[in-house]
């Protein structure tokens, strides 16, 4: 049977529970409707959610052409953790960097734009060029802001060749963690963690980790004092790990290699040498550094924060089980920008994204059974020696190990097994699978 879009258009909305949110007036033509900026499912954010979530969408063989929109102002897409691996030396920076266009199948329509503002009542979402663009579900999925300005002297100091700071969250200043360690010989080494939210809560220490495995081998650390270089792990949090299993396994190592921790200690300038920490009692503290890798501040994007869709903490209001927004039933968000406490990582993707496919498209035929998130995330914690601790828990600090769960090993042992993973099985299955909706994470490949 052949349907013009203007009839599948008006069928959709027959059928499609949020109908009842707005009624629509066919008789008067939205600028959306007359340009075909008209969709069944919008995605903002064209990241590792986006592109997992649009193709799966497409995977279930329920949608057309141009029936799911993806708006991204990026040209380039970025496989972050692989970051870690460039900043260690152990990969190029290049190798997870892929044009955006090339990973969005055609039968998706991409606005290579950003975001001007949401306007859920209405079902819009204007762009940064002023176009609107109308859906029956918004999936909300644009990451968070990385601010390296939120630390004084920073974007100065990293942008200074000759400065020994670096940070391994942008892809500018990742490879330049790995030139400043194997230039660095003797002084004080100090890696910072902020207070507040960061993407993969163990980036800060799996680069000290790989830091000290390379200034180890090359003789210049034999874990106690009387070594060439000294090594502080200065974090606004009071533990080296959200997790408690974990925290004792990571402080135990801490101290066995000889490695000095400033607990709640919040980075908040540079200055030459000199950096300065917050401390909880209001006052501030100051050390000098031969070697600094320092982290800022991270948060959502201000046309997220100041939008409808956050709540007082700037991030997306989300049901943390269901991900479907607290106000907007035919809005879902999932990835960093949405309020949930779990870790910001590529992993947490993995079992996030078949609830969000499975509840929007369960809401889309009026049906009700929720998909539940259980706050699956993971961290492989490159401890050096080429091993990994692959930290994998769910909501409430709760370890889920899936090859706990399989084979009865105990994730909490940093083994080499998990480093090939991270460094290599990890990279090659996001590139080749999971940006097109094909990898489940732990549950492995999508059918
Ligand atoms: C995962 O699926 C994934 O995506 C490719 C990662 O990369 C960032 C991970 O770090 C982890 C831990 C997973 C989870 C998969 C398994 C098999 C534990």
């Amino acid at each position: 049977m052949v349907r013009t879009k203007a009839a599948r258009a008006i069928l959709r909305e027959a059928v499609t529970p949020q109908s009842a949110l707005t009624t629509r007036n066919y008789a008067t033509v939205s600028p959306a409707q007359a340009s075909g900026r008209m969709h069944r499912v919008v995605l903002v954010g064209g990241g590792t959610a986006g592109l997992s979530v649009s193709h799966q969408l497409l995977r279930s063989g329920k949608f057309a052409k141009d029936d799911i929109a993806i708006i991204d102002p990026a040209t380039w897409h970025h496989y972050q953790p692989g970051w870690t691996l460039a900043a260690g030396g152990l990969r190029n920076k290049d190798e997870f960097k892929q044009p955006l266009a090339n990973l969005i199948d055609p039968k998706l329509k991409f606005y290579n734009t950003g975001v001007d503002s949401f306007a859920p009542e209405d079902r819009t979402v204007t762009l940064a060029n002023g176009d609107k663009v109308t859906y029956e579900q918004l999936v909300v999925a644009p990451g968070i802001k990385t601010d390296t300005s939120s630390i004084k002297g920073l974007p100065e100091a990293l942008a200074d060749p000759h400065a020994p700071v670096s940070c391994v969250y942008t892809y500018e200043t990742c490879d330049k963690v790995a030139n400043t360690v194997q230039a660095f010989k003797k002084g004080n080494a100090i890696f910072t963690q902020p207070a507040g939210v960061v993407k993969c809560a163990g980036a800060p220490q799996k680069v000290m980790w790989l830091s000290w495995d390379y200034w180890k081998r090359n003789g210049l650390y034999d874990n106690t004092a009387s070594s060439p270089i000294h090594i502080s792990f200065a974090t606004g949090l009071p533990v080296m790990f959200g997790v408690p299993k974990y925290n004792a396994i990571l402080d135990a190592l801490r101290k066995e290699r000889g490695i000095d921790g400033l607990f709640q200690h919040d980075l908040v300038s540079i200055d030459g040498n000199t950096v300065t920490f917050a401390l909880p009692d209001g006052s501030k503290v100051e050390k000098k550094f031969d070697f600094l890798h320092a982290v800022p501040k991270m948060g959502p994007h201000p046309f997220i924060k100041n939008s409808p869709l956050a709540d007082e903490t700037g991030y997306v209001a989300v049901n943390t089980n269901t991900l479907q927004h607290k106000k907007y039933p035919n809005v879902w968000s999932l990835g960093d920008a949405a309020n949930i406490p779990t870790s910001k990582t590529a992993a947490a993707i993995t079992a996030q994204t078949p609830t969000v496919v499975q509840n929007l498209m369960l809401s889309m035929e009026n049906k009700d059974a929720p998909h539940v998130y259980d706050g699956y995330t993971s961290c492989p914690l490159t401890v050096g020696e080429k091993k990994v601790l692959l930290a994998e828990f769910k909501y409430g600090g709760e370890p889920k190990e899936t090859f706990g769960q399989m084979f009865g090993i105990d994730q909490g042992t940093p083994r080499r097994a998990f480093f090939h993973l991270k460094k290599d099985f990890f990279p090659w299955v996001y590139k080749n699978y999971m940006v097109k909706g094909a990898w489940g994470g732990p549950k492995g490949f999508v059918r």
